[in-house]
């Protein structure tokens, strides 16, 4: 494991390599603990670099069998080696020349999963960011690009499938009841998507033609006698390829392309080369195991996978500085995919929601960092939502900015210089400015700078001239390492509502530049005239969130409500609905926290039971619509003295309240909403099950009994409704004997199946009350947990730790102290597993004094402990800072 070493890396040191290397030609010889890779490349001292530079290769824990040059064995005194390092001295000042490394591994030892590892005795690799250097010495670096020769050879009973990235060339047999296979992938790529995968697996098959004609075969590989859940993301990854080719005129480059998925994974999924790997959790789909939501989560990630082969392997980072140049636009691709094959303004509530959930509380800590950040030490730490959701927020605006045609002119553009190529976020908006002639130089501040902005808005409205004045402030507060932050360029869509509902359209317009529906606010302070309007109108600002910021808007209740009954743009009347209810909630938190009563508003009453009793709106977004801001969210928007218990308190009364009133509509909608007969996980079905599950949790507080969610769950055919039933049970009704009875039918039912038992981890994870750490301590010690499984820890421990504000901020500090006991646990076997539990604690100083005290204790005495990885230290030290 990499132990601390302080190195910090910075953008301004950017160099390319002294050699380039053109081509690696691979053998694995797979023999469990003696398994050996031996790895031959063809290397170029490039142009200008002194004939004595040496090479100088990465590792990571290696050990070095032998070395040779141009195929003869080096001697002793040509190079200096450690188990991270390989310098070789003496190479040949032009020409092509060959270095051949032979490293020794046991995959099985390795319980990092970075580099080649076992999962479930499959033999699997993951190399991004810098896991290949734990494969062989290498420039482990994004701008290296070469073309791959991999040969592998296994035992023929433990490992039938052979397979790596690119196409396959030859197989056969060998000595001993071993084979081999030889993939070759002509597209030149850089070390973090190399890919190989070896084992047992079942295959789903089927073949996509492309736009040109040319047949792809696609297989799909899975745990035998699962291939039947494999369908559904069998038929994402056919609708991304089309959608790919539709959108962005983009076809697959490759005559096969594989998925497998296996069960310990850090992560998601990884786009390597014509070889995606997956967690399973984001392949594997039935009605009887996955939920909506599941559905929902596997078409994004097949989809962002897949899109990667474009926006991340055929234009790839010329650093990691540049992540959010890969992942910032596939995110936004995957968003837009998500969009078009679902209901688009509730694909965006749902992304708002995320981001708002994730990457603003990022942007308001101790790890806040720009999309582009300047400088790192450890790099699994930015992964961030930062680099993902606000990375593409940030292309979101400049399609916003170009619109439709224009930001398809830069995406063209873009491919058409960069395709082959190790790109930069300056090369990324050069390509919209060219193709565009717009200049985006204050625009791309957004990639630079951290923090959210917060825009303050006044309104006033003159009679007498029948006009319209907005008065518009832009401000960023200071971030770790930014004190003093630039004016940036906000996007705002908007629309101007009057008294009827129908839409104003002002005769003029002065101030700031208005473009259609988009106020271009660029400056510290701007203002905005509407004349001619017919009337007062309500503002609607921030139109589907068409910027990531937070507004500071006074707006009466009764202009939100009225935007949350006209606005054309069902997100906005989502939004104001939200604002509305989180102010009343922000009342409420305060209310209960000074132990008073709280009185909830009967104007968002009225307002909640308009939403969700126009049958005009679909289901899903009613669901949305009565589902209110969660703990988590009020805690984010009150920002300091943060009591969770208060906060519970206070949304508890409102809830109450706003289930009396809602009862009859509840109750009708209960029974409507009802989907028999065949399951089917469209958007539309999936909406239905969302709107009735809301319903349900309202008819359960309202009737304070565990009766009818206990008859849901009961009766339920699928794992939606079965889990949104239990969920109630046991968050609403914990000890009950309705609650005891469901989670214990739950378990003997699928006992033996690890993803769904994870949804049983974390409903119990996150029922509220302080008397849930022990019992996440009891299930830890069932046979259901593993620490060694990154899905069984993020289940019960994550979901502990980031989901259960009243449980983990217990008032007596014990959630925080159990924490670091688990993340130090951890480290010492997967650090970056450890490092990610960690962030569950960025928000600490926002907690009330007594709290903050534990918590600073617990982070204190992770800081404190000995040989920490780089990646809890680093979080550590930062969440401290
Ligand atoms: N590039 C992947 C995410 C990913 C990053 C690091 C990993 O290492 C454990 C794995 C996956 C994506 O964006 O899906
Ligand atoms: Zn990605």
């Amino acid at each position: 494991m990499r132990t601390e070493t302080g190195q910090v890396f910075h953008l301004s040191d950017y160099r390319p390599t002294d050699f380039a290397i053109e081509t690696v030609s691979m053998t694995f010889r797979l023999a469990g603990a003696d398994t050996e890779v031996v790895s031959q490349m063809t290397l170029r001292r490039r142009d200008g670099v002194p004939t004595d530079a040496p090479l100088v290769l990465d590792g990571d824990a290696l050990q070095l069998v032998s070395l040779a040059i141009d195929n003869e064995t080096a001697e002793g005194q040509r190079y200096e080696v450690t188990p991270d390092r390989l310098t070789i001295h003496d190479l040949p000042a032009d020409g092509t020349f060959s270095v051949t490394v032979t490293t020794k591994l046991d995959p099985a030892a390795n319980t990092q999963l970075m580099g080649l590892y076992r999962s479930n005795g499959v033999y699997c690799t993951q190399c991004e960011a810098e896991g290949f250097r734990r494969i062989t010495y290498f420039l482990d670096r994004p701008d290296v690009l070469a073309v791959y020769t991999v040969r592998i050879e296994g035992d023929r009973s433990e490992t039938p499938l052979l397979l790596s990235n690119g196409n396959p060339v030859e197989a056969g047999a060998l000595d001993g009841n071993r084979h081999y296979a030889v993939w070759h992938d002509p597209h030149p790529k850089p070390s973090y998507l190399f890919a190989l995968v070896a084992g047992d697996l079942g295959v789903v098959d089927d073949v996509f033609t492309t736009a040109s004609g040319r047949s792809v075969d696609l297989k799909i590989y899975v745990e035998h006698g699962k291939e039947a859940r494999a369908a559904y993301a069998m038929d994402a990854l056919k609708r991304s390829m089309k959608w790919d080719e539709d959108v962005f005129g983009l076809e697959y480059d490759l005559d096969i392309f594989q998925i497998v998925a296996v069960s310990d994974f850090n992560m998601g999924a990884m786009e390597n080369k014509g070889l995606n790997v997956f967690n399973d959790k984001y392949v594997l789909a039935d009605p009887e195991t996955a939920t909506d939501a599941d559905y929902a989560n596997i078409e994004a990630i097949i989809a962002h996978e897949y899109f990667h082969n474009w926006t991340g392997n055929r234009i790839t980072c010329r650093d990691w500085f540049q992540l959010c140049l890969k992942e910032g636009l596939t995110v936004y691709r995957d968003h837009e995919f998500s969009a078009d094959m679902r209901s688009r303004p509730v694909k965006r509530i749902a992304e708002v929601r995320l981001l708002k959930a994730h990457q603003f509380p990022e942007d308001a800590g101790p790890l806040a960092h720009p999309p582009r950040p300047v400088t790192y030490s450890e790099i699994n730490n930015f992964y961030t939502a930062t680099v993902y959701e606000k990375g593409s927020e940030v292309v979101r605006m400049i399609a916003t900015i170009l619109g439709a045609e224009g930001f398809r002119k830069g995406m063209d553009l873009y491919f058409e210089r960069h395709d082959g190529e190790a790109a930069t976020i300056e090369d990324f908006v050069k390509s919209f400015e060219d193709a565009t002639g717009t200049d985006l130089a204050q625009f791309a501040i957004w990639y630079h700078q951290a923090g959210t902005p917060t825009v303050s808005v006044s309104v006033n409205y003159d009679q007498r001239s029948d006009s319209l004045t907005v008065d518009l402030e832009q401000s960023v507060a200071a971030t770790p390492g930014e004190s003093a932050k630039k004016i940036m360029h906000i996007p705002l869509r908007f629309g101007l509502l009057l008294e009827d509902g129908s839409e104003a359209e002002p005769a003029e317009v002065s101030g700031a530049r208005v473009d259609g529906d988009v106020i271009h606010l660029t400056e510290r302070r701007q203002s905005v005239v509407f004349k001619s309007l017919g009337g007062r109108p309500v503002l609607s600002l921030n139109r589907g969130f068409s910027a990531p910021i937070n507004l500071s808007f006074e707006q009466s209740s009764a202009d939100l409500a009225h935007i949350a009954k006209h606005e054309s743009d069902a997100f906005a009347r989502w939004q104001a609905l939200n604002e509305f209810a989180m102010r009343i909630l922000l009342d409420a938190a305060k209310l209960s926290r000074d132990g008073r009563t709280v009185a909830v508003d009967p104007d968002l009453i009225a307002a909640l039971i308009a939403s969700a009793s126009d049958e005009t709106l679909e289901p899903a977004f009613r669901a949305q619509a009565l589902s209110l801001p969660s703990e988590a969210d009020i805690a984010r928007e009150l920002g300091s003295n943060i009591d969770p218990d208060a906060i519970k308190r206070g949304r508890d009364a409102v809830l109450a309240a706003v289930a009396q009133a809602l009862k009859p509509v509840a109750e009708k909608l209960f029974d409507e909403m009802a989907t028999p007969g065949l399951f089917s996980p469209d958007a539309i079905s999936a909406g239905k099950r969302a709107l009735r599950a809301v319903a349900l949790s309202y008819l359960s507080i309202a009737e304070a009994d565990p009766k009818r969610a206990l008859g849901v769950f009961d009766e339920a055919d699928n794992m939606t409704d079965m889990a949104s039933a239990l969920q109630i049970l046991a968050h609403l009704f914990p000890g009950s004997a309705e609650a005891t009875q469901a989670l214990a039918a739950f378990e003997g039912r699928f006992g033996g199946d690890p993803l769904v038992i994870d949804k049983w981890l974390s409903i119990q994870a996150m029922a509220p009350g302080a008397d849930t750490l022990d019992h996440v301590k009891g299930l830890m010690e069932t046979r259901h947990f593993a620490l060694s499984n990154p899905n069984r820890v993020r289940a019960l421990i994550g979901a502990f730790a980031s989901g259960n504000p009243t449980g983990f901020n217990r008032e007596d500090g014990a959630g925080y102290g159990f924490l670091a006991d688990q993340v130090l646990a951890i480290d010492a076997r997967n650090p970056q597993l450890a490092a990610r539990l960690l962030t569950s604690m960025r928000s600490w100083r926002s907690l009330e004094a007594g709290r903050r005290e534990h918590a600073r204790a617990a982070l204190s005495r992770i800081a404190a402990a000995e040989g920490l990885s780089t990646d809890v230290s680093d979080i550590v030290k930062r969440t401290l800072a």
